[in-house]
């Protein structure tokens, strides 16, 4: 993908844009001639900070696939435009963490580092999130951790990474320069995460499953584009939906797979499909989650809340004048999909060319 148009165009679509959206920046006509003088002289522009600022919210509001975007507005915009070499990226996505997590009251962040420009393209974060777990198979078959973070830990581990055999080991954060420069690694310094211990309201024994999982979310492998002009590491941030650790991440076969034991230990009769006791095991683990991460004054939001905040953005929006494009199979929760009210309906088409975006990056 990238671009739709040529930068002048894409560059003129984004500033026409800011300033119907923004109609106190300023002559629009004036702030044209200058981008497109600028590109001219150099292959390429820099955004103003405001427009830096509503790029990035503007992006978070066009995300097809997030239920979360409510509080587009709020989003807090890091301009670290001028940071592009490794150690100073892994400091900033470490005081990132720190601001996010803002102890327990995880505030939305996205923390922008240098675009590619002509003839020198910006930095790369490897990871695909600032926190995530190592995991590895054992040569007898067995996992351990977390499969979807071994193609990271196989790196880390050939940078000279040592990894342990515990199942939430927090993965060193690698960073690039420039795309093809050898990663630099950082251990994430303490106090830069916050994990939180999972128990459960009325069964002692869950908490001997010696699960656990991180506060924050930041994802770190999509490019920001706006108005044309690519931004390769630009973690953000939200917080969580407890489905997405207590339905997917602890849930899947193809992650930490943990249904069965939590069945077993549960009670619950495995020797028939018909028992549902799949559908047990993860209504009690999102128990879990949810009172584990509310005990612990780490933000986070039930499917319920967050589908019913979801429909009051759309209405929002539309007050406004605009679409709420959205991808329903992304939306719906996986979990009880239509005891929330975000199954029950249709939404305005994804238009893929719409910008500024959050983008899924092709290396
Ligand atoms: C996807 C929730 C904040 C951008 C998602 C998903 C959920 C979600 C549940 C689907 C994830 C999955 O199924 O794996 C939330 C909540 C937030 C939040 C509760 C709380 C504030 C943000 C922010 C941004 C953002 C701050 C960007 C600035 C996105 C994008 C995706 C996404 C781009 C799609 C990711 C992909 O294609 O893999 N969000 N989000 N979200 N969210 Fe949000
Ligand atoms: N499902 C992934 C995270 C994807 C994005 N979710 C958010 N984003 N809540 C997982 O780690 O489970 N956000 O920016 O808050």
């Amino acid at each position: 993908h990238g671009a739709v148009g040529s930068l002048p165009q894409e560059a003129e679509r984004f500033v026409r844009q800011f300033h119907r959206e923004q109609p106190q920046a300023g002559d629009v006509e004036r702030r044209i001639r200058e981008v497109l003088a600028e590109i001219g002289r150099t292959g390429t522009y820099t955004h103003s900070p405001a427009e830096l600022a509503s790029g990035a919210r503007v992006a978070w509001r066009n995300a097809a696939r997030c239920i979360g975007r409510l509080y587009w507005r709020s989003l807090v915009v890091r301009d670290l435009r001028e940071v592009s070499d490794a150690d100073t990226i892994a400091a900033e996505c470490f005081e990132h963490l720190r601001l996010a997590d803002n102890g327990g009251r995880v505030r939305p962040v996205v923390s922008v580092f240098a675009p590619d420009r002509p003839g020198r393209p910006g930095p790369r974060i490897v990871n695909d999130q600032l926190v995530r777990y190592a995991g590895h198979r054992t040569p007898e078959g067995r996992w351990i951790g977390d499969p979807r973070g071994a193609g990271l830990t196989a790196q880390a581990v050939d940078l000279g990474w040592k990894r342990d055999d515990e199942p939430f080991q927090v993965l060193p954060l690698m960073v690039r320069d420039r795309p093809g420069a050898g990663p630099e690694w950082y251990e994430l310094p303490d106090g830069a995460v916050t994990e939180v211990p999972l128990r459960h309201p009325d069964h002692a024994w869950f908490a001997e499953l010696g699960l656990r999982w991180y506060a924050v979310p930041a994802i770190s492998d999509m490019v920001l584009e706006i108005g044309g002009i690519r931004y390769p590491a630009a973690p953000f941030n939200g917080w969580y939906m407890g489905t997405e650790i207590g339905a997917r991440n602890l849930a899947d076969t193809e992650r930490y797979d943990l249904l069965p034991a939590v069945a077993d230990r549960l009670g619950i009769d495995r020797s028939s499909e018909r028992t549902l006791w799949r559908d047990r095991a993860l209504v009690e683990l999102n128990v879990a989650v949810l009172h584990s991460f509310q005990e612990a004054g780490v933000t986070m939001a039930d499917h319920h809340t967050e589908s019913e905040r979801f429909l009051r953005h759309i209405a929002q929006e539309s007050r406004h004048g605009r679409p709420t494009p959205a991808d329903w199979s992304w939306i719906v929760p996986p979990v009880s999909g239509a005891a929330t009210p975000v199954f029950h309906r249709y939404y305005d088409p994804v238009d893929p060319s719409l910008r500024p975006a959050y983008l899924a990056r092709e290396s």
